[in-house]
């Protein structure tokens, strides 16, 4: 048993992170107790059962104890009992700021509004591909403080702007907003407060990586900050970017420098291309070697529930995006595979659907217009998307994945696409997104 040390630390939200950060201060040999809205959250049988449990509603007396609130991203800081908190002068943090007082690792921190999880993994993989120990987690897979149990020399962290709305000067060696478009505007208010907590990431950054293509990724730091920029346009020198061959082919590139064709890559999509030059600067940013980065990006397979190939069925090809959960991801997944088949007369029969999270769904209206056959609509926000969509826009509803799945079927003409990139979360129907997906592809199964 450690001997105790300092105020009382109160973990606010137990979920996977909860339970990661009670463990970690615990062993730390600080008192900690944990508090939480659910009767029974996720993770109770996780923690030590000598930590002090508040549960069934966020505990006031408990918070106000605190010496420090160890806030879930689950939770938002605008609530009452953290605000009144905050009001007593109490600091409000999340695990991420406790990771970065325990550790002077590098830290490579990825943040956007899309690609996230693409990235930190492909990152991840040049980093062990080049012989690091590296710890690779965050708002994906492994809580944050669980990645310094092997005593890594790397981290790769996803950051969500949950995550980031409570971390204070995170210092990364290199940091990124890969991109910008709408998301957790229930959560933020605006665009303004979304991308706020967004560039949080940038606070005490090394180095950092931008977006050519997308203005709100650059950051506002002093001009000495080295960086390394990327984008689908032809690079400057020492950047990344995309050279064309006059058949039209696209070359990943540096400079004035071809470095890969994209067609050797097993990722598709423009939007893959943009990732894959992401990681390059990343990977730059850090010291990895470039022969390694590239090897890896070729052999990269891609994650799941992201403009997956599922199977094809009489001529029709169905494609799982569950992971499209916002306005930018859905766009981004209806451009690409309606370019592929626009040579063909094909079109794509979109499921789209679920909650929008205060979404603005106009931008989608372009793309189907332009490249879908037919929309379903399921869930909560379906009446919403539909007014927001242009008139010429062929709609139905459906009130199950598996109607909307053969509705989209009886759409579907020889060489088409079913995509289902939902551009809402999926919790009015679904556990998760993998949920949704899973269900997705039990469905064309059954077909
Ligand atoms: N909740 C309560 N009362 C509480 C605490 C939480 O009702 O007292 C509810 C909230 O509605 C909340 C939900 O529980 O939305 C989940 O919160 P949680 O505290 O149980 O979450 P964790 O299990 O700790 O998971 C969190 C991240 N979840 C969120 O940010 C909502 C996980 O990201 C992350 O993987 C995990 O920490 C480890 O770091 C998930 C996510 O959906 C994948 N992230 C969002 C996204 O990617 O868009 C931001
Ligand atoms: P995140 O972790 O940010 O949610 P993922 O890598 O899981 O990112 O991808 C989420 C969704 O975004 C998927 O539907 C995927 O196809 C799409 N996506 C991936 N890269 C991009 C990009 N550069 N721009 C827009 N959408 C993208």
């Amino acid at each position: 048993m450690l001997i105790q040390r300092g105020g009382l630390k109160v973990v606010a939200g137990l979920g996977i992170s909860g339970v990661s950060a009670v463990n970690y201060l615990h062993q730390q040999g600080y008192q900690v107790a944990v508090t939480d809205s659910r009767p029974t959250p996720p993770g109770i049988e996780q923690i030590p059962a000598e930590i002090r449990q508040s549960f069934g509603v966020l505990d006031q007396e408990l918070l106000l104890q605190a010496e420090e609130i160890i806030l879930s991203p689950g939770l938002a800081p605008q609530l009452p009992e953290i605000q009144a908190a905050i009001a007593q002068g109490i600091p409000v943090v999340s695990d991420i700021q406790l990771l970065r007082r325990a550790t002077e690792v590098p830290i490579i921190a990825i943040t956007g509004s899309n690609a996230k999880s693409t990235v930190t993994t492909l990152v991840g993989e040049m980093a062990k591909n080049a012989g690091k120990k590296v710890a690779v987690g965050g708002n994906l897979g492994c809580p944050a403080l669980d990645l310094l149990q092997d005593d890594p020399e790397m981290i790769v962290l996803e950051l969500s702007s949950f995550q980031l709305e409570t971390t204070t000067h995170l210092g990364a060696t290199v940091a990124v907003v890969l991109n910008m478009s709408e998301d957790h505007l229930d959560r933020h208010g605006d665009m303004v407060g979304y991308h706020a907590a967004k560039h949080r990431i940038f606070q005490g950054c090394q180095s950092f990586v931008f977006n050519r293509d997308d203005g709100l990724t650059r950051p506002l730091v002093a001009d000495n900050i080295p960086f390394l920029s990327f984008g689908l346009n032809a690079p400057d020198l020492k950047q990344y970017g995309v050279l064309r061959d006059s058949q039209g082919k696209m070359f990943l590139a540096k400079g004035t420098t071809r470095l890969l064709d994209s067609s050797e890559m097993y990722m598709q999509g423009s939007h893959n291309v943009a990732n894959a030059l992401a990681c390059l600067a990343l990977g730059e940013s850090v010291g990895l070697p470039l022969e390694v980065m590239l090897d890896t990006i070729k052999h990269f397979k891609g994650l799941e529930h992201r403009c997956q190939y599922v199977d094809e069925k009489q001529g029709v090809r169905y494609y799982n995006d569950s992971k499209g959960t916002n306005v930018g991801a859905t766009l981004a997944a209806i451009n690409g595979l309606g370019q592929a088949l626009q040579p063909n007369q094909a079109k794509v029969v979109a499921i789209l659907g679920g909650q929008g999270k205060g979404q603005d769904f106009k931008p989608l209206s372009n793309a189907l217009s332009q490249y879908a056959r037919h929309v379903v609509l399921i869930g909560e926000d379906a009446n919403k998307i539909a007014s927001a969509l242009a008139s010429g826009i062929e709609v139905s509803f459906a009130t199950s994945l598996k109607a909307a799945v053969k509705e989209a079927q009886s759409h579907a003409e020889q060489g088409d696409a079913v995509l289902l990139s939902p551009a809402c979360a999926s919790f009015d129907m679904f556990k998760s997104y993998n949920d949704r997906g899973e269900q997705f592809v039990q469905c064309v199964g059954q077909l």
